[in-house]
């Protein structure tokens, strides 16, 4: 039997496991890691704390681009520390200004074939390269910088074959929310979404970027195109033709589940609020006056992106009511767009020109009105994301934010009539003067790293104790994302470093009595629904819940990135094994374990006592860890554990 794209590239990297065992840990070996400056500061601070002189990757990057807004001496301080971590460790720095962590990625170091870790959740986007890319907690990336494996659980590989080719006015971006539509935010847990068919000669590498870089909002664990001529295409405009090789999935491969999608048959899209999966046609979606548009982020960057924009918006004026920001996701797009005179036509026609950052993706910014409805091309709308907790997001593509721009509403972009027509350069202008490469070995253990008042110690933990009493200080429903844990924006963001600071913030969207009343039960446990944890890869969504005395979370399920964070922390995750002891379980309700180090270290299961008098019975969790993962647990988190082996 043949392998897959996907298949091939695990097995190139396998250090543990057996790739036949879905379900089942595996161990890879990680060739690049990157990291963003939001959790690259905690990933340096732990690197650090593990001791290692230099990195063991083959390449190493990191990347100022989320904490731009500098506002007070916070970010600017990290932004130093970052930069001292890189050049003494090894690393090359990608300093603010030069773009967005995955789009330059992709631009200047992607490389089909090999392995990539990132301290961000949308690091898959260089999937649409042929490399199999993770986002991961800091601790993990930590680990890899340091030449260490990366641990996943060997996921289900499907198979989405794209049929046909996309209608004008149709992109990439519909693409992927007709995949969420069909599956769900949900729908890719535990898997890997693989690419294929005779649509994928028709995309891109922007655009199958596009389409990679949402597989984090399916939940999935990474998504997956070939390497094919359109990618040494794209090398070659980069002036990296050389990186390519090809992949592509032998004509017998198997898979463990298939989906079709029609290109020719999909219509512009839009996710509505709060979800990436509540997705509807734009032509039935009714009428939406709008407030806002946001052009940009790592899901829309590109210079295609941004050229049919400007195409759209040229000779046009944007609504009187409408606030239309356009971030280029490069400096080269941005240099580029500049240089051909698209620029103008975006300015001419009304719209803020961002620094290429990830900017209000990320609430640095461009908070919308109150109750405001904003359209932006993003891959997340979560509730509160935008800074303005009443806004409604709805995310759409490039074509539809510009249409609807001009209109004031959303509007399907087909109304237009014939679409502008884009020339891609067969060369893309490169300028590297922004990446600064580190020190030589040499020089590098006289060097210091340099860390502002802003930075704090990070949380440990102790070993597992071997009993419980305590309460239910929180319980949450379905779909908690990283975002309602441990929100992120303009305000909290410079805090990434100081945890004690950022604990005051902790789920803040869901009850802001929390952390108060968490510190003065001296800790406890949180209950969850379904997917608990999806969304960004902030290891902060542990760490502070750890500061805050958090034992253990049970929820029906767990997002993937979000249960590796909790154990790396030392946070037991525990897992209702009926879902109806959930739903009975009520915050302040007294929760006992005894006998867990016994538990954990061997069982598959273990018994709670919840609460008290005539109401007192018991809960059995699942323990879905794997061998190493206990031991991770048992020693109080995963740097006591490197400590210990
Ligand atoms: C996000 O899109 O939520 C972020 C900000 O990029 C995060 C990382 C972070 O919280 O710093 C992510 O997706 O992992
Ligand atoms: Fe930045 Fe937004 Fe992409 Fe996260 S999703 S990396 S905040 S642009």
């Amino acid at each position: 039997m043949g392998l897959g794209v996907a298949q091939k590239l695990i097995a190139a990297h396998l250090v543990s496991g057996d790739m036949k065992k879905t379900g089942e840990e595996i161990g890879l070996k990680i060739d690049q890691t990157l990291t963003q400056d939001a959790t690259g500061t905690m990933a340096y601070l732990e690197f650090e704390a593990m001791k290692i002189p230099r990195v063991r990757t083959e390449l190493s990057v990191a990347y100022i681009d989320h904490n731009t807004l500098q506002t007070g001496f916070e970010n600017a301080d990290d932004h130093r520390f970052i930069q001292s971590a890189a050049r003494k460790y090894g690393l090359i720095f990608s300093r603010p200004g030069n773009g967005i962590c995955h789009q330059v990625h992709l631009e200047r170091f992607g490389i089909p074939g090999k392995t990539l870790i990132g301290s961000d959740s949308h690091t898959p986007t260089a999937g649409g390269l042929g490399m199999l890319a993770f986002g991961a907690g800091g601790l993990d990336v930590a680990v890899a910088m340091g030449g260490g494996t990366y641990y996943i659980n060997m996921p289900k590989i499907v198979r989405i074959e794209l049929t046909g080719s996309l209608p004008e006015w149709v992109s990439a971006k519909d693409v992927i929310l007709e995949v969420l539509r069909r599956l769900s935010v949900k729908g890719g847990v535990g898997k890997i979404m693989e690419y294929c068919g005779e649509g994928v000669r028709t995309l891109s590498v922007p655009e199958r970027a596009t389409i990679t870089n949402m597989g984090a909002e399916l939940g999935a664990t990474t998504s997956v195109f070939p390497s094919d001529d359109i990618t040494r295409k794209f090398l070659r405009a980069q002036g990296r033709e050389s990186a390519w090789r090809e992949i592509l999935a032998d004509p017998d491969a198997e898979y463990d589940e298939y989906v079709t999608v029609d290109l020719s048959s999909l219509e512009p899209l839009a996710a509505c609020p709060h979800s990436p999966d509540n997705v509807v046609a734009v032509k039935d979606a009714g009428n939406i006056v709008i407030d806002q548009v946001c052009v940009g982020s790592c899901t829309n960057s590109s210079l295609s992106d941004m050229l049919k924009v400007a195409g759209i918006l040229k000779g046009r004026k944007i609504a009187d009511g409408v606030s239309l920001t356009v971030t280029p996701g490069s400096r080269q797009v941005y240099s580029m767009l500049s240089r051909c005179g698209a620029l103008s036509d975006i300015i001419d026609a009304g719209a803020r020109v961002l620094e290429c950052t990830c900017g209000p993706c990320i609430g640095m910014g461009q908070s919308p009105v109150s109750s405001g409805i904003s359209l932006r091309t993003f891959n997340r709308n979560f509730k509160g994301r935008s800074g303005t907790t009443d806004a409604g997001v709805y995310l759409v593509s490039p074509e539809t934010a510009a249409a609807s721009a001009i209109s004031g509403k959303l509007t399907d972009p087909r109304t237009l009539g014939k679409m502008p027509e884009i020339r891609l350069p067969d060369r893309f202008d490169v300028n590297d003067n922004l990446l600064i490469p580190p020190a030589p070995a040499d020089e590098a253990a006289s060097l210091e790293t340099v860390k502002g008042p802003n930075i704090k110690e990070f949380p440990s933990s102790g070993p597992l104790p071997d009993s419980i009493d305590c309460t239910c200080v929180l319980k949450v429903g379905d779909n908690i994302t990283t975002d309602h844990i441990m929100p992120a924006g303009a305000k909290i963001l410079p805090y990434r470093s100081n945890i004690p600071y950022l604990s005051k913030f902790c789920f803040a969207v869901c009850d802001e009595s929390f952390p108060e009343r968490a510190k003065a039960a001296g800790g406890g446990i949180i209950v969850g629904g379904e997917n608990y944890g999806q969304g960004s890869s902030r290891e902060h969504a542990a760490l502070v819940p750890l500061y805050l005395g958090i034992k253990a979370v049970a929820a029906k399920s767990f997002a993937r990135i979000h249960a590796a964070n909790l154990v790396n922390a030392g946070i037991l995750p525990l897992v209702f094994d009926d879902p109806a002891d959930c739903d009975r379980l009520a915050q302040g309700e007294r929760i006992v374990i005894d006998g867990l180090r016994e538990a954990v270290a061997g069982s598959d299961t273990l018994t709670a006592h919840a609460g008290e008098g005539a109401s007192r019975r018991d809960v059995v969790f699942r323990l879905a860890l794997t061998g190493r993962q206990r031991e991770i647990i048992l020693a109080g988190g995963l740097l006591n554990y490197t400590g210990s082996v």
